[in-house]
């Protein structure tokens, strides 16, 4: 316990930047209250989040989700570390939590497998770990106490669905369909849930051509890029799966850039994930036909269940966020007054 206080002293001193604000909290708490119990280092819960780096704007609000949720104020510690799109990165950072004996670990993976060696050494340490967005392949599921997170698959079969049900209005079910694949971090449970729950539903037609599936790494750089080579290399693509929003306003660029048109009514139909605000605003001018939502907002959830497993509760292993899709077909002003991220 020593150990672990002193740790954070020294680290308090080290990140001044980012911990200035543990001080001003705590002394501004104090003229204003006379109950300091919210800064006394024993009553902080501290958390070491080892986030996967700030890739897109789904990515973003997540971070900013977590933040949000895991301040002093709420009675948190919070030690974050962007890990810059590197295994190595977090792997590192996991083990200073544990030398930082911090009181919980939340770790998003970057891709699903690397992680059994560094979960046994938080275990043995006694420090639970939640995991979320990303899911992990294990040996040994006892290695985390819970994950929190989207159902990929689920959002890959509902864009194929959608397709479906869209080229039938068009009356375009027998037509020869071609497709091209923008895909997210390669290994990334996202990417792999959303291909494959794509190629579950396209399994299912013999009319649909997937032309090429290429890593777009979940950035808008990448996308355009990508969808560049894609549109030199095809003359004729009918449908565009983006796995997320980013590589999708990318690949707008790239289609724009090359005189087509894309959106309903246009060269191609575009199918996107995450449902970014910015992705519901590229709908109603027309250039998305539909976005299947990834909720990033998962720091209220987790700290729930930080409360939960703090008053000796049992939680569930396997925790999905409840997520839906958007057209052009629906209200989207109305959508978009609503949208926090
Ligand atoms: O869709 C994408 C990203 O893992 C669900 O990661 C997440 C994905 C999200 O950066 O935008």
């Amino acid at each position: 316990m020593i150990k672990k206080y002193v740790m954070i002293f020294i680290v308090v001193l080290a990140v001044s930047a980012g911990a200035g604000w543990v001080f001003f909290g705590c002394a501004f708490e104090e003229e204003i209250s006379h109950d300091p119990a919210p800064c006394e280092e024993e009553d902080y819960i501290v958390i070491g989040l080892s986030q996967i780096g700030s890739e897109s704007d789904w990515r973003n609000a997540n971070t900013e989700s977590f933040k949000s949720v895991f301040t002093a104020g709420n009675g948190y510690y919070l030690l974050y570390e962007d890990a810059q799109q590197k295994q190595e990165n977090q792997l590192k950072a996991v083990r200073d939590f544990i030398l930082q004996e911090v009181d919980y670990i939340i770790l998003d993976p970057i891709v699903e497998t690397g992680w059994d060696t560094v979960l046994m050494e938080a275990a043995d340490a006694g420090i639970p770990v939640i995991l979320v967005d990303r899911q992990i392949l294990l040996e040994n599921d006892e290695l985390y106490t819970c994950w929190v997170g989207s159902n990929f698959r689920e959002e890959g079969r509902a864009a194929g669905r959608w397709l479906e049900d869209y080229l039938k209005l068009q009356s375009r079910e027998n037509k020869e369909i071609r497709i091209v694949t923008l895909q997210g971090t390669p290994e990334s449970s996202a990417q792999i849930g959303r291909t494959s729950g794509f190629a579950d539903v396209l399994s299912e037609h013999d009319n649909w051509n997937m032309l090429d599936k290429r890593n777009g790494e979940f950035t808008q750089a990448k996308g355009q890029e990508v969808m560049r080579d894609f549109l030199k290399l095809y003359e004729d693509i009918d449908v565009v799966v983006s796995e997320n929003d980013n590589m999708t306003f990318g690949a707008i660029e790239a289609i724009e850039a090359a005189g087509k048109t894309c959106g309903p009514g246009g060269d191609m139909i575009i199918l996107s994930f995450d449902a970014v605000r910015a992705a519901i605003q590229f709908m109603q001018a027309g250039k998305i036909n539909a976005v299947f939502e990834c909720n990033p907002l998962l720091g209220p959830k987790v700290a729930e269940i930080i409360e939960r497993l703090e008053a000796g509760e049992q939680v569930e292993k396997i925790q999905y966020i409840e997520e839906t899709y958007f057209d052009t077909s629906m209200d989207l002003e109305k959508i978009l007054k609503e949208r926090v991220y």
